[in-house]
């Protein structure tokens, strides 16, 4: 079948059509694409697997998949035409790793096509392939009928696959223009609304950052240095005489005030001395994580009253984005960093929490300065960082000079790999704290973080 009797084919049953359409967001669509109805088409059906049959050629996989419903029974026609396993995921999530997500047989390590009806965001298809990787099936080439955002490539690329695409929404508008299925101004229509679909998804403008988010960010330039210093001790001596060793190599220092078995009053304007003396800032890793009154609470009353000296702090968002507005509701001058992803092992944050998380950092940026994460290695925390909104940082624990784990389930990855993967500042506690000498360590640690951090930013 050819390419323009397939997208006329498309129109005439109704699966491409055009005029207004209310979408989840509440927008106004003046197009809307709908797939699910071609597997009652035959004729339709023969000539989308023949089509991507031939897209498909050259292309290096052991198995193939179609994402359910839709693609799930065009991939099976696919399969079998050229005679390749097929397998597919469970639409409804089982717990990760269990063995029971995949449905089918094939070798661990067997390298997967995935194949979908429609592209947009990307969302869809790399959370599929990040199942299926979780399932120990790798996935590489992606193929979708429709480009709907015409970028998609780009939006894949940056998570590490390769998309190809039958057909783009430019293309159907101007073969269907030609043929006069719809007119000029219509085709315009569309064209503005993807635009501006676009525009939306630019996501922060650098006016909307929040300042402290900058401040920090011209520190690190200044000290030339990304290191957090994670002061995990219980006692003020120890502290101040470890903060006296490193307050030079860092540009923050993040703290468990109730760690301290002698906190009193001295200790905070202490604190803020050393952080005006050697130029960084604080960040009380609190945690928060109940419900907003309770939070507004602990962040401003108690014995600690972080809110008076903390600049950030870090807020666990499993009791939902709301509680921002707890913590923060009426102060100025202070920020978050949300928990997107921990580094401690078997932990249960899971990909569509994760995905919650950067949603709600977008939505906020007057207080979110970006989010804590970590990954497996250097690709799982390039594509993580690939779905940050514009602008937000990505701080990351679970950092040493050699990766490892401790005995207490801590998981760590090496300085160059957090920081190639797309950290902007490390976190480090025990390994500077328990180095015989904090001074140089820390040293060490600023100069090849700084280093890795350079080289990945030119
Ligand atoms: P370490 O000594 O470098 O393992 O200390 C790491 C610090 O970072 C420690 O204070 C933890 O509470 C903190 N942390 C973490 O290790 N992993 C996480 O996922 C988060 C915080 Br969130």
């Amino acid at each position: 079948m050819k390419r323009e009797e397939f997208i006329e084919k498309l129109f005439e049953i109704g699966a491409v059509k055009f005029g207004k359409f209310t979408l989840k967001s509440g927008k106004v669509s003046p197009f809307y694409f709908d797939l699910r109805d071609m597997i009652s088409y035959p004729e339709l059906l023969d000539g989308i697997v023949e089509l991507l049959v031939e897209k498909i050629r050259g292309l290096e996989f052991d198995v193939l998949t179609g994402i359910p419903y839709t693609a799930l029974p065009i991939a099976s026609l696919v399969a079998d035409r050229i005679k390749k396993p097929l397998i597919y995921m469970r639409k409804e999530e089982k717990a990760y790793g269990t063995g029971n997500n995949v449905i089918g047989k094939y070798q661990p390590g067997a390298v997967c096509l995935v194949i979908d009806d429609l592209i947009t965001t990307g969302e869809s298809k790399i959370e599929t392939a990040e199942r299926l990787e979780a399932e120990g099936v790798k996935v590489k080439d992606m193929v979708v009928v429709i480009d709907r955002s015409n970028n998609g490539n780009e939006i894949l690329g940056r998570s590490g696959y390769d998309l190809h695409s039958l057909i783009t929404l430019d293309e159907i508008l101007a073969i269907l223009t030609k043929g006069k299925y719809i007119d000029d101004a219509m085709a315009l229509k569309v064209k503005d609304f993807t635009n501006g679909l676009a525009e939306d998804k630019t996501e922060i403008k650098a006016e909307n950052l929040n300042p402290l988010t900058i401040k920090l960010q011209e520190t690190m330039k200044r000290k030339q240095s990304n290191l957090i210093l994670s002061l995990d001790v219980t006692n003020q001596k120890d502290f101040f005489e470890i903060l006296d060793k490193t307050a030079f190599e860092i540009v923050m220092l993040k703290t468990h005030a109730d760690i301290l078995e002698d906190y009193d009053q001295s200790f905070v304007p202490k604190l803020k001395e050393y952080a005006r003396k050697y130029d960084f800032h604080i960040f009380e890793d609190r945690k928060f994580a109940d419900i907003g009154n309770t939070v507004r609470m602990q962040y401003r009353s108690g014995i600690y009253k972080i809110a008076e000296w903390a600049e950030f702090v870090t807020v666990h968002l499993v009791a939902g984005a709301a509680i921002l507005d707890g913590l923060f509701g009426g102060i100025e001058g202070r920020s978050s960093f949300l928990l997107a992803r921990m580094s401690s092992k078997d932990n249960l944050i899971n990909e569509a929490y994760t995905r919650k998380v950067l949603e709600a950092g977008r939505k906020n940026p007057e207080v979110v300065s970006g989010f804590i994460g970590h990954g497996k290695d250097k690709t799982d925390i390039q594509r993580f960082k690939a779905k940050f909104p514009a602008g937000m940082m990505l701080l990351m624990p679970g950092v040493k000079l050699e990766s490892g784990t401790d005995n207490l389930g801590q998981q760590y990855l090496t300085v160059e790999e957090a920081i190639a993967g797309g950290a902007d500042c490390i976190i480090v506690g025990r390994g500077i704290i328990k180095s015989e000498d904090q001074g140089a360590t820390a040293k060490i640690y600023r100069e090849r973080a700084w280093k890795a951090y350079i080289y990945r930013i030119n």
